[in-house]
């Protein structure tokens, strides 16, 4: 299926996908969301696939927002149900069995941010700009917002934030440890797409193991996290990745990993 408001490039084992409506500055709207939708559904389903990548078309965004001309025509209820759309998509990117990164671009505003959130981390170029500015529109982050970014940064910068609504630049948003990494704005893709390669070149299976492990064991306490850990450990050692990483390593010779999932 081709798309209109995103673009779906695989490069396998790499999966970009643009977002591409930059006269509106990449902002979301439903049609966007059912789209992206089905996006990572192909991306999931194709097991070539080891990383993937999120950023904006056009050169000025990743993402301005919700689209505030979408948004102003809906009752409160169409809200929450678009509200809920955004969060299900985010969620979506968050449980891939792959990571994703966000090269973010240039502005990550509201849900834009909110979808660099939902990526396992976020490179960033030196033009780009972060905020959650909802609260200027009398509105509060929808998208998971509220939460991601409180649990990423802590509550005290992510309050500071949400309530003054300002924007940060990418050295504050570096600092505040939203961003991993900030990148000459014409090198970004290039530099993402190093990383990128480099952790398709590990083991797939080992790398669906931790993504996990990380993900499910930040959502309970932490001797609750220690057990995930240690069944997947035990499941990961079962696959025939573990066998060639360990093995490769004793015979002082690269790993072939086939990337088998158990
Ligand atoms: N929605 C719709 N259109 C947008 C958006 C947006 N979020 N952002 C920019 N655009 C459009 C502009 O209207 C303009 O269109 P046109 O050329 O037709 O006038 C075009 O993009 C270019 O924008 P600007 O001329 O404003 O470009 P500037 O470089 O001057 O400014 C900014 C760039 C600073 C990014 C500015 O466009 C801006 O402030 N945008 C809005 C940022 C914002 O407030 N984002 C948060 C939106 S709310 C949100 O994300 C809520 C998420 C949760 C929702 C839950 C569901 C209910």
């Amino acid at each position: 299926m081709s798309f209109e408001n995103i673009i779906l490039e695989v490069d396998s084992p790499i999966a970009t996908i643009f977002f591409n409506r930059p006269k509106a500055l990449n902002a979301l709207n439903n049609a966007l969301f059912d789209e992206l939708d089905l996006a990572l559904d192909q991306v999931k389903n194709n097991t070539d696939i080891r990383v993937l990548i999120l950023t904006g078309s056009g050169g000025k965004a990743f993402v301005a927002g919700a689209d505030i001309a979408e948004l102003v025509k809906m009752n409160p209820l169409e809200g929450k149900s678009f509200s809920r759309k955004g969060q299900k998509v985010f969620s979506k990117i968050e449980d891939l069995p792959i990571p994703a990164i966000a090269a973010v671009n240039g502005f990550a505003l509201g849900g834009g941010l909110e979808a660099a959130l939902g990526c396992d981390f976020i490179y960033a170029s030196d033009k780009a700009l972060f905020g959650l500015p909802e609260i200027t529109l009398g509105l509060i982050p929808g998208f998971g917002g509220t939460q991601r970014l409180a649990r990423r940064i802590g509550v005290n910068r992510a309050k500071e934030l949400i309530f003054t609504g300002k924007n940060i630049k990418a050295q504050e948003a570096f600092e505040y440890g939203i961003v991993n990494k900030i990148i000459e704005h014409d090198k970004l893709m290039e530099e993402v797409l190093k990383t990128a390669n480099l952790i398709a070149s590990r083991g797939k299976v080992a790398l669906r193991s931790a993504k996990g492990v990380i993900q499910n064991g930040l959502n309970t306490d932490i001797e609750t996290g220690c057990r995930i850990e240690n069944d997947v450990f035990g499941l990961n050692m079962s696959s025939e990745d573990a066998k060639e990483g360990t093995h490769a390593f004793l015979e002082k010779r690269k790993p072939v990993f086939k990337g088998e999932l158990y």
